[in-house]
């Protein structure tokens, strides 16, 4: 039976995976087969490792019930265990937020060779938004005073963070009527790593709620922040074209893929790649030029800012390196599979680890310092030139597809797009939707994971949307797997859009399913769902919006986190696999249906991505009939 089609819908990479198994080399999807059965306990959530009496796992056949040997029921491991994943995603988030700040404030400071404020529009919003003074200021002095404010949004210690305040009246008095609202970023970290260790929370609703807090002090907050600020140092995304999938590696030129998620040192490469000095030396070593290209995150970064082609997504990191055409990988932090070091060394391709908090064995380590980025990315580029001429062995084998893409859209600039010519403003959006044209929006999202058909979850569902007028916002590894899928360009709402969100794709000639960046670009989803309230016309609160959201192929804790504050913010939210929860009957019906009560959303786990978009589809629709909305236009 031929399994590459079982693996993926995307014909690149079955092409390459083929192309693996005649070199026998291993891919993430091997390693899944080799690894069944998983854990069941691990699966269902029941088993605890957080002190040394242990490790404790609850048998889920026993009649008995059960703790671990502390006392701890399945309910407070499970809710633990959870929170504790909410904790590592929002960290990971946070701290890329926070190495953003710290650029930004050399940047402020002129103590880099690379960055400067490039956006001082959205500079001076952020600086309103945070009482720093304007009036008769350099923007370099306002920059380095906001910087700190931005700093003090993860290290407060009590009081209320600033950013959750943009979140609409009714939600943010919620929260506080909740006792959720974020203090400081490392605060609701800290306090879940304290309140899991032995001994401590064993409610596991008060631990839930904390991992709501902690949540929210990521999608509110560190996201949020690095979003602001990579807009405001790199320069706020705009509309672009660009190409993505497999087939965008060149056979004849430089290839260097960016891979990981912080724009830092990618941005910074881009501008290495264009200079003279590199392009000349490439042309010396026998390339035609230097084609850079990005992976998962990172790349979105960069397509949005710039239109580099994207070459993959999660799941096509090791087969980009399997194409023999990769002179050089440059990785920095998060979803970068340690695996792809053992790829490498079957070619010729120069794997090199960026940051200090990502090394591999025996892989080249050229640390990034904000100080001298381009110098670093320019001795990262000239790696690659003169790795060139040893491309060699197993052959270069490069699937021959790519995609044309629209991506770089915000929550600013949907003003301009969606608002019409004359007055930047959602209101043609909100009347779109009132009047039946658009049915809702929703935002699908999240990673591939083995586990599910490569993605075919992103892509099915997507469709379902569109074609039922559903408009469609896209980030991270979904929004790359769209675009393999030609669903970016314009022309995919003719394809498969409904009647009427067809008419509002051709009228603005945008696509039916819109890219707003990477997975920390979730945050624009949050802004842009905000001001569809402060329109007017859709109700008061973000739970009352017809909208939903998803992640249909998950598989970070980055995504646990996600999902956590997108239903604490009260969306509906669809997960192609469970989480990790199922253990616990009570945790399970916590967050699958008492939350909605609580905060207006809930978790839906439905692995059949056409069925989740109905369940998507038939909440919006329940949301549309509490607003007393008009039947849709064409239906
Ligand atoms: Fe077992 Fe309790 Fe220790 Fe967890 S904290 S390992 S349940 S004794
Ligand atoms: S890269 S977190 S696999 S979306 Fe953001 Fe993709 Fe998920 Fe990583």
């Amino acid at each position: 039976m031929d399994k590459t089609k079982e693996r993926s819908i995307d014909k690149t990479t079955q092409d390459m995976l083929q192309r693996a198994k005649e070199l026998n080399i291993p891919t993430a999807w091997d390693r899944l087969e080799s690894m069944l059965p998983q854990c069941g306990f691990g699966k269902l959530g029941i088993c605890c490792r957080n002190c040394e009496m242990g490790p404790c796992k609850i048998n889920p056949f026993s009649e008995k019930e059960q703790t671990g040997i502390c006392g701890a029921s399945v309910d407070t491991i499970v809710a633990r265990n959870f929170i504790r994943m909410i904790a590592g995603g929002a960290a990971a988030h946070s701290d890329h937020g926070r190495d953003i700040i710290h650029a930004f404030m050399l940047a402020a400071k002129g103590k880099t060779d690379a960055y400067g404020i490039k956006d001082e529009t959205k500079l001076k919003v952020l600086a309103r938004e945070y009482n720093v003074k304007i009036d008769g200021r350099e923007i370099n002095e306002i920059a380095e005073e906001l910087s700190e404010k931005f700093f003090l949004e993860f290290g407060r210690q009590h009081g209320e963070m600033k950013v959750p305040q943009r979140a609409p009246e009714k939600r943010l008095k919620l929260w506080r009527e909740l006792g959720i609202v974020p203090r400081g970023v490392d605060r609701e970290i800290v306090e879940t790593m304290h309140r899991t260790v032995m001994g401590v929370d064993n409610d596991y609703k008060n631990i839930l709620m904390h991992g709501f807090r902690t949540a929210l002090a990521d999608g509110w907050g560190g996201s949020m922040i690095a979003t602001d600020l990579s807009d405001v140092l790199f320069k706020s995304p705009e509309p672009i074209t660009a190409k993505s999938n497999l087939g965008v590696l060149s056979p004849d030129e430089v290839n260097i893929v960016v891979h990981g998620h912080e724009p830092t040192l990618s941005d910074v490469v881009v501008d290495a790649v264009r200079s003279p000095e590199m392009i000349e030396l490439a042309k010396k070593k026998g390339a035609k030029g230097i084609n850079l290209v990005g992976m998962c995150c990172t790349s979105s970064e960069i397509l949005m800012r710039h239109g580099i082609p994207v070459a993959g997504n999660f799941l096509q990191q090791e087969l980009a390196i399997l194409t023999g055409a990769v002179d050089l990988m440059m990785v920095d932090v998060q979803c970068i599979m340690p695996a792809l070091s053992g790829v490498a060394s079957a070619f010729h391709t120069k794997l090199v680890t960026t940051s200090p908090k990502n090394k591999a064995p025996g892989v080249t380590h050229v640390e990034f310092k904000a100080e001298k980025a381009y110098d670093i990315a320019k001795g990262i580029v000239k790696m690659a030139i003169e790795n060139f001429p040893n491309r060699n062995g197993n052959g270069i084998h490069i699937p021959d597809k790519s995609e044309d893409l629209v991506a770089g859209f915000t929550a600013e600039n949907i003003y301009n797009f969606l608002g019409g010519a004359y007055r930047a403003t959602y209101r043609p959006l909100n009347d779109a939707i009132i009047q039946g044209r658009i049915r809702g929006l929703a935002g699908v999202v999240g990673c591939n994971n083995p586990k599910i058909k490569h993605n075919y979850g992103h892509i099915e569902m997507a469709k379902e949307l569109i074609k039922n007028d559903v408009l469609v916002v896209v980030t991270g590894c979904s929004a790359i797997a769209d675009s393999e899928a030609g669903l970016l360009q314009p022309e995919a709402a003719v394809k498969y859009a409904g009647k009427g969100l067809r008419e509002i794709c051709e009228a603005v000639g945008i696509p039916p399913i819109l890219h707003v960046g990477s997975c920390v670009d979730n945050s624009r989803i949050l802004i842009a769902l905000t001001n569809v309230i402060r329109e007017g016309g859709l109700g008061e609160d973000l739970s009352d919006l017809p909208v939903a959201g998803a992640a249909p192929e998950w598989m970070s804790e980055k995504a646990v986190s996600i999902a956590s504050y997108f239903i604490a913010s009260g969306v509906l939210t669809v997960l192609g696999s469970p989480f990790q929860i199922l253990g616990s009957r009570k945790v399970t019906d916590f967050l699958c249906s008492e939350a909605e009560d609580i905060v207006g959303g809930k978790f839906v786990f439905e692995g059949d991505p056409v069925k989740a978009a109905r369940i998507m589809i038939d909440h919006i629709d329940k949301k549309r009939k509490a607003l007393k909305l008009k039947p849709l236009m064409y239906r």
